[in-house]
């Protein structure tokens, strides 16, 4: 075989985000840019000689063409096998299983999620480890450090890989596996819920919709809600991945979700509704004419975990991202298991499943998941809850006010100011950081300021430190008001505002989240000038 090695620049900024290098495809399709991100990420993840990676993505554009320059550069680079989901598709969360299960060294998943997709929309690149999880931030940092000097790199010369057909081929000394994109991952689902209850509950007339929102669980979602679990045909709306997402935000919320949501707030709604992102690891659900906040059904899943088979033996713990409300930590208390507050982004969460101190992990963006994989897992959220619902034999929103009746409310927030200037987007961070003195002590929102920190976390594993994860103002009676700023956006700056209060009269729970929280949102405008610095008079999404 023929190996180039091809000299070239680094480029700027190819630092990872929250969860991989997301940019505009434009920048991706500048020469080099992808190959040299793809050679430092080998050039620091070990000795991975003759070991085998796993290649797929969200089917997004560019998709395809980078997973052919992958293909090459592995082979040139001498790993011994790729496995590669058919037609370049894979879920984040079907890699992370396929990783696990064949014991491969590592893998790049192709996507950036939510994002919109399209010529001139967003693509994205990460690299996870064996366990299956997104690289932690020594590993994320050293292919950052890479890029800054890499002056060259090896691609084999050789014609593209056939990624339609299922089968194995060679590219030099190396071999690539095509792989049913579904089969692993399906596999995966079976051994954990009880499908024989769950077809029942959908033979039995309670009707669902799920909206893979043209995006990667299509395929998922119909080969197990509509194949395997015996949903009518059309249960799954927008099933057909596109490499543009039909011009949509891929962004399952009730604002970009907006067909499945006015179908779930309609006449006829069906009994239970849910959809996932561009890259199939979040999940939203909903019931008829209800929301399920994704704080809420974290906790919801872990008070009810001993309905799914594979979680009958008891969970180990529970961990949420920082900014997650604290209704699973109720939760926890309940059960007796340890809670840990993370930083957000998935690949934080690894070391504590690795280590077994955790089971079941979420995050408020709409990302459930447990230790089966070391990815969120959208339709293994959707999935969950129609056990629960299949052994509860109740509705969503009686679920999930009873779950109210019995832990308390934890009323909550996030309003996302997308695309504002970056240099406003810092000085409202900065205002709520020169307040923290001022602030601590003094009443704000008719309530009495504890605490005003800049979040830092200490890996309890392994000791790494991560500071700068969000700007918080946390009050006496457990309310919290967090700013942070996105690491996944690719124009511009995004400011997520978080708020939280908790609610023990189950009288009030019936309030609207807006209206419960309308003081700390207020008092939140107050201390940032949020609204003045951004230009905006409200946020782009409210959730
Ligand atoms: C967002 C969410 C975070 C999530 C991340 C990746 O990050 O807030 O909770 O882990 O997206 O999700 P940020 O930095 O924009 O707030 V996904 O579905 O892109 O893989
Ligand atoms: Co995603």
């Amino acid at each position: 075989m023929q190996i180039r090695q091809v000299n070239t620049k680094p480029f700027e900024g190819q630092r990872p985000g929250t969860s991989g290098l997301r940019k505009k495809v434009k920048v991706f399709q500048q020469s080099n840019y992808l190959e040299n991100f793809v050679q430092a990420t080998f050039d620091s993840i070990g000795d991975y000689v003759g070991a085998t990676l796993v290649v797929g993505g969200d089917g997004r554009f560019y998709n395809r063409q980078a997973i052919q320059v992958i293909l090459k550069m592995a082979a040139a680079n001498r790993f011994g096998k790729v496995l590669v989901g058919q037609g370049g598709i894979l879920s984040t969360p079907a890699a992370s299983c396929v990783i696990r299960k064949h014991q491969a060294y590592g893998g790049l998943i192709l996507s950036a999620s939510h994002n919109p997709g399209g010529p001139d929309e967003d693509f994205g690149i990460k690299y996870n480890i064996g366990n299956g999880g997104p690289a932690p931030e020594g590993v994320t940092e050293a292919i950052y450090a890479r890029t800054e000097v890499l002056n060259q790199y090896n691609i084999m010369v050789a014609d593209d890989i056939d990624l339609d057909t299922v089968g194995s081929f060679s590219l030099g000394d190396m071999q690539v596996e095509v792989i049913d994109s579904v089969a692993d991952y399906a596999e995966l689902m079976q051994q954990l819920f009880d499908f024989d209850g769950i077809q029942a509950l959908l033979a039995g007339g309670f009707s669902m919709a799920f909206d893979a929102m043209h995006a990667v669980t299509g395929p998922y979602a119909r080969a197990i809600i509509e194949g395997m679990l015996g949903a009518p045909a059309g249960t799954v709306m927008n099933g057909e991945p596109r490499e543009d997402f039909g011009g949509g935000h891929p962004d399952p919320n009730l604002t970009y979700a907006h067909e499945l949501v006015e179908k779930m707030f309609g006449d006829q709604a069906p009994d239970f509704g849910a959809a996932s992102d561009g890259d199939g690891d979040r999940n939203m659900i909903l019931g008829a004419n209800f929301f399920v906040t994704p704080s809420d059904s974290l906790a919801i899943i872990a008070a009810n975990a001993d309905a799914a088979p594979g979680y009958r033996g008891g969970i180990a713990g529970i961990a949420r991202s920082m900014p997650t409300s604290a209704a699973a930590d109720r939760v926890a208390e309940d059960l007796g298991l340890d809670c840990y507050e993370t930083p957000t982004g998935w690949k934080f969460f690894g070391n504590l499943m690795d280590a077994g101190k955790v089971t079941l992990c979420g995050e408020e963006s709409f990302g459930t998941g447990s230790n089966h994989v070391r990815e969120k897992d959208g339709l293994w959220a959707v999935l969950f809850w129609l056990n629960i619902l299949a052994v509860r034999k109740d509705s969503v929103a009686n679920i999930v006010e009873g779950h109210w009746k019995k832990f308390g409310r934890n009323f909550y927030s996030r309003h996302d100011y997308e695309g504002v200037d970056s240099e406003a987007a810092a000085k409202v961070l900065q205002n709520v950081r020169n307040q923290f003195d001022a602030l601590t002590g003094q009443s704000l929102a008719h309530r009495s300021v504890k605490l005003c920190d800049d979040f830092a976390y200490t890996d309890p594993v392994d000791g790494s430190v991560s500071e700068n994860q969000g700007v918080r103002i946390l009050f006496e009676d457990g309310s919290r008001m967090i700013f942070r700023l996105s690491g996944t956006g690719t124009s511009g700056a995004t400011v997520r505002l978080y708020l939280e209060s908790f609610e023990p009269d189950a009288s009030r729970h019936a309030l609207d989240a807006q209206e419960a929280l309308a003081d700390m949102i207020a008092a939140a405008d107050y201390v940032s000038h949020l609204k003045q610095l951004t230009g905006r008079d409200k946020p782009t999404v409210i959730t």
